[in-house]
């Protein structure tokens, strides 16, 4: 009885060591993992990027990305042609949490920050556009294989890539790149950054800040900013943040040089410049898009401190003070 029980339990053993062995490596789906943004400690830097954002993985393979910056980003596969929808539209709609993606039905997340994932599997071979619907210099290639081709790279490879690619972007903006001062006489730089090209996309650095986050001026005096960014919108914003964050307030004009301008008397006062970026890339065969505001005014005729905030980027620490004196 003994005998014919040692025997059964090593016949099922047998069994499963041979179904081990006949399951080839190729087939067994497996899960990588990927970046979505990176910060600096003090969040005035943002890595504006997939990180990687460019991988070879498996049919049947999973992609599971972490978002890593306080910075809102989308992790966004559109089909082919499909016309780009405002973020907080999405896809149209958003998925949660996980999803499938084989080029035919876009997937789109909501917008995500820090510690937030989400997992795509790729059911059938393919290279699939990434982007995030946020920022539009920040795209990515998913090169999905038959599982009989080998695959270029191991997860050892990419948590490498993240690392270095992380380090090298956001040194970018160390490198004498933030103008210190800007061409006006009470100028303030509103962020700046920049732009860069791999295999697989682009990726941004910007810094969100106010390059001059005081300014002291006398009484009549205008100050004058500027947004040096590529790509990043940011807005000025005094008083009381309005309900719809693009368009300037009604109490802002526009000057003969076509930058914006406003008047704030005092600390009471609500003056929203709307989104000062300037204007997207033109592309060949369609309509040139307008100029952007990339400047704005306020003139303070009386002395006080007057802060104002980025409504965009406050929660990364965009904030100054103008201090007017009499
Ligand atoms: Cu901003």
């Amino acid at each position: 009885m003994r005998h014919l029980r040692v025997k059964l339990l090593s016949t099922s053993w047998s069994w499963l060591l041979l179904a081990a062995l006949m399951v080839p490596v190729s087939i067994q789906a497996q899960t990588w993992q990927a970046a979505v943004g990176a910060q600096s400690v003090d969040k005035s830097k943002q890595v504006l990027a997939f990180l990687p954002n460019e991988i070879w993985i498996h049919a049947g393979d999973t992609v599971n990305w972490t978002v890593g910056a306080d910075e809102i980003h989308t992790i966004t596969f559109l089909t082919l042609g499909q016309v780009r929808l405002p973020f907080f539209v999405g896809c149209p709609g958003f998925s949660f949490g996980a999803a499938s993606f084989d080029g035919s039905t876009c997937v789109s997340t909501p917008p995500m920050v820090s510690g937030q994932t989400f997992s795509v599997m790729f059911s059938s071979p393919g290279n699939f556009k990434l982007v995030c619907l946020v920022h539009p210099d920040m795209t990515g290639v998913v090169h999905v294989l038959d599982p009989s081709v080998s695959l270029p790279h191991q997860q050892s490879f990419y948590d490498k890539e993240v690392a270095d690619q992380t380090r090298d972007l956001l040194a970018e903006l160390n490198q004498g790149m933030v103008h210190r001062h800007s061409g006006a006489e009470n100028g303030v730089i509103v962020g700046t950054g920049k732009t860069l090209a791999n295999g697989g996309g682009h990726n941004t650095i910007s810094l969100m800040r106010f390059v001059q986050p005081e300014l002291v001026i006398h009484a009549g005096a205008t100050v004058e900013w500027t947004n040096d960014d590529p790509s990043m919108p940011h807005t000025i914003t005094f008083g009381t943040e309005p309900g719809d964050p693009f368009p300037p307030s009604p109490n802002v004009s526009t000057d003969a040089d076509g930058a914006l301008h406003a008047t704030v008397s005092s600390t009471a006062d609500s003056v929203h410049s709307g989104f000062i970026v300037s204007a997207p890339q033109d592309q060949t065969s369609l309509p040139q898009t307008p100029l952007g505001f990339t400047q704005f005014r306020v003139t303070f005729p009386n002395p006080g401190a007057y802060p104002y905030i980025c409504i965009l980027h406050d929660n990364l620490g965009m904030k100054g003070t103008i201090i007017v004196l009499p």
